[in-house]
């Protein structure tokens, strides 16, 4: 009988493979957030935008998608271009993984898989905008993110601006307590709120320092206690959104998904194209400055780590 693991079916980029026969730190990044959670071109300007910060914070970046029947770890400029027009990209989580992989299809990863992927490779740090979470109503949909399962699992750092107010942050916050998942919060108190800093729920720990949460990330790995940690880096203020304005539209995008019968994996990138058609287009922005916040506070923490 023929058996492979995971780790067979994956191929680093030349930029990868020489960072980490160098032993230097490396950032890892969704391809879900380009294929499904901005329009193009941004989402590839972003992409690319994004990788040149975590150079610049001296990191090696490495996008994951699959391609080709296999789990890419590190993007060229032309796969970003890609995926970032590829309409037909799978939005590919835990469960879509051996579906995406089997036949060769184009699979953005989500939170949940890029982090499989990431722990695949030996990456601890993964920078993204937002976490999945637990939807309102999720007691009657059971719509609760595949993404949170994985932090319960998943020995990886991801960095974020918090989960966006389309979920209920309370509970996904009391979801995360249960899976034994810790919520690091950068800056202030208060988990954040994506488009806005503050999401009004206590984050679980304060701590600013790069160093000092490399020395929490392994002290919680070396004592065995597996599984990912949530970073909350909140948006900048001058990058926000005004919140009742976000309040409001978020509220519209919410029942008009409802009155569609929109479900499942299309329920995020379903709201995420409403609120930035009825923002016109301001959310995007929003968006685009918290991911690159992110990777600044991201290739500091992978720096950290590899002190
Ligand atoms: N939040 C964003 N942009 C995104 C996503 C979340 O602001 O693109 C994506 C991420 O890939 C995340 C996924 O892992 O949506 C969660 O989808 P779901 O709720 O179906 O688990
Ligand atoms: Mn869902």
């Amino acid at each position: 009988m023929n058996t492979h693991a995971l780790s067979d079916f994956l191929e680093f980029s030349a930029e990868v493979a020489a960072a980490r026969a160098a032993g230097q730190p490396i950032v890892a990044l969704e391809s879900t957030i380009i294929s499904h959670g901005m329009p193009y071109p941004q989402n590839v300007q972003t992409a690319r935008e994004v990788e040149q910060i975590i150079r610049a914070g001296g990191a090696v970046p490495a996008t994951i998608a699959v391609l080709g029947g296999k789990i890419r770890i590190g993007l060229s400029e032309a796969e970003l271009e890609l995926l970032g027009q590829s309409p037909e990209a799978m939005k590919v989580s835990r469960r879509d993984l051996p579906y995406v992989i089997a036949t060769g299809r184009i699979g953005a990863t989500t939170v949940a898989a890029t982090m499989i992927c990431a722990a695949l490779a030996g990456i601890r740090v993964f920078v993204t905008g937002g976490i999945g979470g637990v939807h309102r109503g999720a007691e009657t949909s059971f719509d609760i993110s595949a993404d949170l399962q994985e932090l319960a699992r998943t020995s990886v750092a991801v960095v974020c601006a918090g989960a966006k107010s389309i979920l209920d942050i309370g509970l996904t916050l009391e979801y995360l307590e249960t899976q034994g998942v810790p919520v690091l919060a950068i800056g202030q108190d208060n988990f954040a709120a994506f488009y806005t800093p503050d999401s009004g729920f206590k984050a679980d720990f304060r701590i600013d320092d790069a160093d000092q949460q490399a020395r929490f990330l392994q002290t919680k790995w070396a004592l065995g206690l597996a599984g990912g940690v949530v970073i909350s880096n909140p948006v900048p203020e001058t990058d926000a959104m005004p919140r009742a304005e976000i309040d409001a539209i978020t509220e519209q995008a919410l029942r008009e998904a409802a009155a569609q019968g929109i479900s499942g994996k299309s329920v995020t990138p379903y709201l995420l194209a409403r609120i930035k058609a009825l923002t016109e287009g301001r959310s995007l922005t929003t968006n685009i400055a918290l991911v690159k916040h992110n990777a600044r506070a991201g290739a500091r923490l992978a720096l950290a780590l590899g002190r």
